[in-house]
C-alpha cells in the first residue's frame, strides 16, 4: 500500500466507525406512562386505554410475564392535555386494547410493551389485582362525615376525579394493631402524586407520609394509640386530578 492511499484509510476510517455505530433515534419512540383503568383484573377480559407519548401510531401491543394472556389492539389515537397539565406525565396518545389476564397473573410480572414505526416502548408494569379483598370507591367521600369504610385487610381502587378531590376512607382498629397502608400510583406511572393523612376519630393527626424520592408512593406503617374509629384522606399533593388519576390503597396488618 502506498503512503497516501494508507492516509486516506487512516483519516477515513474513523467516520465509517462512527457512522456505524452512530445510536438510533430515541425520541420519538412510543412511550407508555400509565393504564386507565390503572388496575387489571386476572380472569376477566377488560378495555384498557395504555395512555403515554408517541402511542398514536402503534400498532401492536404484546404482553409479557402472564402465559396464556391475551391482548387484542382496538386503537391508537392522540389525547387531549388538560391546559397546564404536563404532557410527560399525563400523556397525550392513547392505545386501547382488550385484554384478558388468567386467573394465576402474578402481580408485579405482567409487562406491556407497545410498537409502532418508530420502534417498541418501554416494558410497562401493570398493577394487577392481588388476592386481597377488593372495594371499588364510593364518592362524595370528602370529608369526615362521608368516610367510606373500609376492612382490614383490604384495598380500594380509587380515582382523585377532579381538582382538589379529598377522598377520605374509615379504618376501625384497636390499640396496639400495627397497620401498613400504601398507596399504589406513581410506581406505575399513574399522574396522582399522592399525599396520605391518619387521623383519629378526635380528628388529630396520627400519622403523614407524602412518599420519598425513592418511592413516591405513600406508605403508613403505625401502631393504633387506642381502639376505635381511624380515618384516612388521599389527595393529590399538587391539586391535580381527573379520570386518569387512578389509584390503589391497601391497608393491610404489618408483620
Ligand atoms: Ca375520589
Ligand atoms: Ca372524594
Amino acid at each position: 500500500m502506498s503512503r497516501i492511499s494508507l492516509f486516506l484509510v487512516l483519516a477515513f476510517a474513523p467516520f465509517a466507525t462512527s457512522q456505524d455505530k452512530k445510536p438510533p433515534e430515541k425520541k420519538d419512540l412510543p412511550r407508555v406512562l400509565y393504564a386507565i383503568p390503572l388496575i387489571a383484573k386476572p380472569g376477566e377480559k377488560q378495555k384498557i386505554a395504555l395512555r403515554g407519548r408517541f402511542l398514536a401510531t402503534v400498532k401492536e401491543v404484546k404482553v409479557t410475564g402472564a402465559e396464556a394472556a391475551k391482548v387484542k389492539f382496538l386503537a391508537a389515537k392522540a389525547a387531549g392535555v388538560p391546559n397546564n397539565y404536563p404532557a410527560e406525565r399525563i400523556g397525550d396518545s392513547e392505545v386501547e386494547i382488550e385484554l384478558e389476564l388468567p386467573k394465576d397473573a402474578k402481580p408485579g410480572e405482567v409487562k406491556l410493551t407497545a410498537s409502532g414505526p418508530a420502534g417498541e416502548s418501554n416494558a410497562y408494569t401493570l398493577l394487577v389485582r392481588d388476592d386481597l379483598p377488593v372495594i371499588a370507591e364510593k364518592e362524595p367521600n370528602d370529608g369526615f362525615e362521608q368516610a367510606q369504610p373500609i376492612a382490614v385487610p383490604g384495598a380500594v381502587e380509587a380515582t382523585i376525579k377532579n381538582e382538589r378531590d379529598v377522598d377520605v376512607f374509615k379504618i376501625e382498629g384497636k390499640k396496639g394493631d400495627k397497620l401498613r397502608i400504601e398507596v399504589q400510583a406513581a410506581r406505575f406511572g399513574s399522574p396522582v402524586d399522592a399525599m396520605c393523612v391518619l387521623y383519629d376519630a378526635g380528628r388529630t393527626v396520627v400519622a403523614s407520609e407524602g412518599g420519598t424520592a425513592s418511592n413516591p408512593d405513600p406508605v403508613l406503617v403505625v401502631t393504633l394509640p387506642k381502639d376505635g374509629a381511624f380515618f384516612l384522606s388521599v389527595i393529590d399533593a399538587n391539586d391535580l386530578g381527573g379520570g386518569n388519576f387512578g389509584y390503589r390503597l391497601v391497608v393491610k396488618a404489618e408483620k
